[in-house]
């Protein structure tokens, strides 16, 4: 045991009555919703980078955390690896994500990387053992160091195309090693920042070919999880070409991906591409290729991706809404892609975030469940819909415009205009938080 958590109990679950700060007040992981458990609907999970690897940096100012893993050893990786697992026992979390650079030092060449990130694997994977949480996904970090700066699988050099390829080939077998069941590319820096320098339709080329190397390989060793592409529309790119979920649907069509592949959804991605969360999760679940998501939230007046912790249960309801009417996660999760701002120095912030956002996620999906199981919503929503059950109606869509033109001259077709009755379905979202 370390002493960084010194003194913080173990998470439980104490009912909203509770006015103990370290007790959840909504998240119950037996509860059942639906048929199954709390925490298997949910499927939390603890990113490593935000809660471990960053050190409160930002475009202003460095450091202002200390943390006593903070130097580029394995002595400090396996202690930093020592302590996510205490943060992931204290919690109860199932899962956690994480980089390769979040969790090995930079080596001087790429094998020496490679090496380290063989070694805290082996390290990782035997505290994945002795403890409860596992792997959710694994992934490449390729958008910090300085190669990337022009991109990965995009970048004009074919060297750092193939240094690209072989990061993620290491990636790839340290989630398969570690049971990952996702493996997740964001490509931070898959995009340009000016098109005078830039070839785009060779940048997507090399994208496509890139992500079918990838697939071709996860079959090649066996790997049974999903891969999932994140979605983001700039930052730090000025345009990544993973704009929004459909973007990614058309790019993985073109590239005959569109079963292999699928998305994980981040809320605050949503919101920089001018979507709704829900908008992003519904469009991948109509596409089918619906994974997972990054669940955290933006600032409503900064307009760039804070990654703050949610903390309001109406807005992640109609998320997790979304999420039940498509059948819910298949080996998906709930991922806190969320960091404690940077004034918030102490180890029970860390702790107390996470808490603070299952209490959210949790009640979020109690009222979606309710939202579901009740009728009134879903009983609107097919009414809307019930002229298209009507003789004749279905029919219409397999008929050249001639025919249809004809039948509505024929039966004097006159549509008349139906209340969408937004503010009443409004006041009934409202009712089930
Ligand atoms: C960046 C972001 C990443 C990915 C993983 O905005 O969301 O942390 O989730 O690379
Ligand atoms: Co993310």
């Amino acid at each position: 045991m370390t002493d960084f958590f010194k003194n913080i109990p173990q998470i439980k679950y104490e009912g909203p009555e509770s006015t103990n700060e370290f007790a959840f007040r909504h998240y119950d992981p037996d509860e059942e919703i639906l048929g199954k458990r709390m925490e298997d609907h949910l499927r939390f999970a603890v990113a490593y980078w935000h809660s471990l690897a960053w050190q409160g940096g930002d475009p202003f100012g460095g450091p202002t955390f200390e943390r006593p893993w903070y130097a580029d050893t394995m002595d400090a990786a396996r202690l930093k690896a020592d302590v996510a697992f205490e943060m992931f026992d204290i919690l109860g979390t199932p899962f956690y994500a994480f980089h390769d650079l979040d969790a090995r030092p930079e080596g001087k060449t790429f094998a020496e990387s490679k090496r380290n990130l063989e070694e805290i694997v082996d390290y990782i994977g035997t505290k994945q053992t002795d403890h409860k949480a596992k792997l959710l996904w694994g992934t490449a970090n390729m958008f910090t160091h300085r190669r990337w700066m022009a991109g990965a699988a995009t970048n004009p050099d074919p060297e750092v195309y193939a240094y690209a390829a072989a990061t993620v080939k290491t990636c790839l077998d340290a989630t398969l090693k570690l049971g990952g069941q996702n493996y997740v590319l964001w490509g931070g820096r898959e995009g340009y920042e000016t098109l005078l320098n830039t070839d785009l339709k060779r940048e997507r080329a090399q994208a496509g070919r890139f992500l079918q190397q990838v697939v071709e390989y996860a079959h090649k060793i066996g790997f049974k999880g999903t891969i999932l592409i994140e979605p983001k529309p700039q930052e730090p790119s000025k345009h990544q070409y993973d704009y929004d979920v459909s973007t990614v649907y058309g790019f993985l069509k073109d590239f005959g991906l569109e079963k292999e592949v699928k998305v994980n959804i981040e809320q605050g991605h949503a919101i920089l591409a001018g979507h709704s969360f829900e908008h992003e999760i519904a469009t991948a679940a109509a596409l089918g290729i619906f994974g997972s998501i990054d669940m955290n939230r933006n600032d409503y007046q900064s307009g760039w991706d804070t990654d703050q912790f949610p903390n309001n249960h109406a807005e992640v309801a109609v998320a997790y809404y979304e999420i039940l009417r498509a059948g819910g996660y298949t080996t998906g999760g709930t991922n806190f892609d969320a960091k404690v701002r940077r004034q918030s120095l102490d180890p029970a912030d860390l702790i107390l975030a996470h808490v603070g956002g299952m209490d959210t996620c949790a009640r979020g999906l109690r009222a979606a469940a309710y939202m579901l199981e009740d009728g009134p919503l879903e009983a609107a929503r097919n009414a809307r819909y019930a002229g298209w059950d009507r003789e004749g109606a279905k029919a219409m869509l397999a008929q050249p415009l001639d025919v249809i033109e004809k039948a509505v001259i024929d039966n004097n077709i006159n549509p008349q205009p139906r209340s969408g009755r937004q503010e009443r379905l409004e006041n009934l979202w409202n009712h089930y938080l």
